[in-house]
């Protein structure tokens, strides 16, 4: 039969959404490309190209589970689909009858992107909500500390120019921003080369020589993990001592300069923040930071490009704060070419592409929370542990709960802990090896969608008939929802569904949209956030309707040591400062990669061939520890043991070394991590203003066995 051609994207959550363009011949995807139309394409990278692998894999779930031996045994019987389904029903009711509906925790997450079948916020969260609530995350692992910083300092988390802005930018500060692997808005690297192209100067903030560096970047500085707001603290000495702050930015745009300002030259703790200071405590030469200071103050418009690595730190909110200080210092904020340096959010920044429908979750009539970051923590010290639950049954789909946040052998006997345990998923993950009943889905090329993806929507057309008669997770709530007894979940086939988040908006015509696959929202020109603000004098959405370098609110909470009402450099725990060193000396940073999407993908040999999963360890570390190349490490601190091999590499800086995050938790008999997973070895403590994982700030000692 002739080959056809599907339009689907990619929809894990790697921060963008490409084109997939699946060849199609009797009924099987025979090859993946991607879009070669007009530039800026959404171009697929390798993941989703590599995509088939995912789809065929021999170790997709075929069947209903039912948990046989002891928990995390892995152990499973094959059952109906009726009776896992009545069984799952079932437990919701003892649940809910035996406790209260906040006794059940909403561990949805991002597994699938869409408008529809949304798995963070969407198909389980509109089926627990119909069912009388549950306990839900609150905080965040990804930008828990980006996103309370920017709400206190600029009033919105929308924070950041339109990635396409980056072309008007003369100095592009990449802060701890690995574009080229950690995808932010698909494209952002495009317009990054764009703007080396026009000559932009590029710098990078990080531990690690990162594949954007190295392509792309004039300087690599290095610096140690938690130690950011430190180097910007000294960046602003150097501004306010060569006298380049923009005065009347300051003055008509932010409250509470002045008080920085007396901190960084010490003015009441008798420590001038000089580049001295910041050189003992970061690594960075004070020749190179005020150099970088003279950069930013002078190369206008700049654009301070803050990822989320910096801010998994003991106080992350610190670095974003300081660093929202900087761009209004230097009047980059509003104004094309420049950044805000807060949370780098643009998609939600074109409101016509918001106004798609989607699966609406209604809302949740428990208001317990827990913070995601300490899950395991909270079931198993609960509301005498003073946490606001009693979980006693999990709902989890579309995340890697056990292996994707910190402290993996708390995690591990928090799952042997409950009474009930549901899982949806394709693999047989860490997490689902807990499960008491394990439900098979279906991937997307099974079923029909839409995302988003920044300036463009894309309808994914079902590829497939779904495989190895797995079900939607929106099928399944539907099912659950009969049995329950639940009206109102699901009145609409898919195409109804996606046919109604269509209807009303610019995409116009449905058919027209499906056929084309892509809708891009034009605009005449890039978003710049703030620039109302700044252009127009439209007030900020803070108390004092300006900038906050100081914040009252924040001096109201009264814990200065922690929650600063102007941003300070605050020494992490397990950071270089630590006594803790004398025993762990490493500082342990856990990236994301190219390779995967979290935990996603790295059961795909095609990925796992492009490069050896491996410990980054600088040469002075490796030598006097015995560790060779390639050759097999152990890491370990006091939360637990992880084996993998090391690459012994100058790409680190000394001190500090690298594991990719999202391998497969695989403990042996003795407990050691054999899986090479990095959460084995993290901390499960939280920043202290916005719940937000605080992964870098990890101490451990490396040894070659
Ligand atoms: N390919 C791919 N893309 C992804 C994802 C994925 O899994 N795979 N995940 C997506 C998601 S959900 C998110 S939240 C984002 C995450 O995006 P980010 O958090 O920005 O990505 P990371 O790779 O964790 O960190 C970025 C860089 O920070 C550096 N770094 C670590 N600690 C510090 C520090 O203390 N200071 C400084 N200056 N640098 C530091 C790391 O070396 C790394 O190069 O990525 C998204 N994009
Ligand atoms: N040490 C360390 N840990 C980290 C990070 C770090 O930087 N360092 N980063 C953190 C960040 S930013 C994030 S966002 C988290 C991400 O961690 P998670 O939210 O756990 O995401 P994934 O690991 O991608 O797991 C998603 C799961 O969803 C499944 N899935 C995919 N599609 C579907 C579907 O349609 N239905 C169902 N039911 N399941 C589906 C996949 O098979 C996969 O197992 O990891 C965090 N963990
Ligand atoms: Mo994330």
């Amino acid at each position: 039969m002739a080959e056809k051609i599907v339009t689907t994207s990619c929809v894990h959550d790697c921060g963008g959404k490409c084109v997939l363009k699946a060849h199609v011949q009797d009924g099987v995807v025979v090859r993946i490309t991607t879009d070669e139309g007009e530039e800026p394409q959404l171009r697929a990278c390798l993941r989703g190209r590599a995509y088939r692998q995912r789809i065929y894999h021999p170790d997709r779930l075929k069947y209903p589970l039912k948990r046989v031996g002891e928990r995390g045994e892995g152990k499973f019987e094959r059952i109906s689909w009726d009776e896992a389904l009545d069984k799952v029903a079932e437990e919701l009711k003892r649940v809910k009858e035996s406790y209260d509906n906040s006794a059940i925790l909403d561990a949805g997450g991002p597994g699938n992107m869409t408008l529809l079948h949304n798995t963070a916020g969407g198909v389980l969260t509109r089926f627990l909500n119909l069912w009388g609530g549950c306990t839900r995350f609150r905080g965040s692992m990804s930008n828990g500390a980006t996103v309370a910083a920017s709400r206190y300092t600029l009033g919105s988390i929308i924070a950041g120019n339109d990635p396409e802005d980056l072309v008007n930018s003369r100095l592009i500060i990449l802060w701890s921003q690995n574009a080229a692997e950690t995808i932010n808005t698909t494209n952002t690297l495009w317009f990054i080369t764009q703007a080396k192209e026009a000559g932009a100067r590029l710098v990078g903030v990080d531990p690690r020589l990162t594949e954007t560096i190295a392509t792309l970047a004039d300087q690599w500085i290095p610096i140690y993990p938690g130690t950011d707001a430190a180097l910007m603290v000294a960046m602003a000495y150097v501004i306010i001592g060569e006298n380049f702050q923009d005065k009347a930015f300051l003055d008509r745009h932010t409250v509470g300069f002045d008080r920085f300002r007396d901190y960084v030259l010490g003015q009441k703790d008798g420590t001038a923040k000089t580049p001295a200071w910041a050189e003992a405590i970061t690594g960075v030469p004070r020749t190179t930071i005020v150099q970088l200071a003279r950069d930013y103050a002078t190369l206008k418009p700049a654009a301070l490009l803050p990822g989320l690595g910096m801010q998994r730190t003991a106080y992350g909110e610190q670095p974003v704060r300081a660093a929202i200080a900087l761009a209004a210092m230097t009047g980059n904020i509003g104004i094309p070419g420049g950044n805000p340096g807060g949370h780098y959010a643009t998609v939600p920044a074109w409101p016509t592409s918001g106004g798609l429908g989607r699966l609406e979750a209604g809302s949740n009539p428990v208001k317990s929370t827990i913070p995601v970051n300490k899950w395991a923590d909270a079931i198993l010290r609960g509301k005498e542990g003073g946490y606001e639950s009693d979980i006693k049954l999990v709902y989890s789909l579309g995340r890697n709960l056990l292996n994707q946040v910190p402290t993996m052998n708390k995690g591990v006997a928090a799952l042997k802990k409950l009474d009930f345990l549901v899982v949806h998923e394709q693999f047989l993950t860490p997490t689902a090896r807990f499960a008491d009943i394990l439900l098979p889905v279906t991937t997307w090329f099974e079923r029909s969608d839409i995302c988003l993806s920044g300036k463009y929507a894309i309808y994914m057309e079902q590829v497939i008939p779904p495989l190895y008669g797995g079900k939607a997770d929106l099928e399944i709530f539907t099912l659950l929802s009969q049995r329950l007894g639940l009206e109102g979940y699901n009145d609409k086939t898919e195409e109804e569904w996606l046919r109604s988040f269509v209807a009303g908006t610019e995409i116009g015509d449905f058919d027209e949209f499906r056929r084309r696959g892509v809708h891009h929202f034009r605009r005449s020109q890039p978003y710049v956030a703030f620039r109302e603000q700044i252009q127009d004098g439209k007030p900020f959405n803070t108390p004092s309707r300006k900038i906050e370098i100081y914040s009252q609110a924040l001096a109201d909470l009264n814990q200065p040591e922690t929650i600063p009402a102007i941003p300070k450099y605050i020494a992490p725990w397990e950071g270089r400062e630590d006594p803790l060193t004398a025993k762990y000396p490493l500082s342990l940073i856990t990236p994301h990669t190219k390779q995967y999407t979290h935990s996603t993908l790295t059961n795909l040999p095609w990925l796992a061939e492009l490069e050896p999963h491996a410990l980054w360890i600088h040469p002075q570390d490796a030598s006097p520890r015995g560790v060779k190349n390639g050759q097999p490490v152990q890491i370990w601190n006091g939360r637990g043991r992880v084996v993998t091999s090391a690459l012994v590499t100058e790409r680190i800086m000394p001190g500090v070394v690298s594991l990719d995050q999202g391998r497969w938790y695989a403990p042996d008999q003795e407990g050691t991590d054999r899986g090479g997973s990095a959460n084995v070895l993290t901390r499960d403590e939280d920043t202290p203003l916005g719940d937000g994982a605080t992964t870098h700030s990890c101490l451990v000692e490396v040894m070659a066995i």
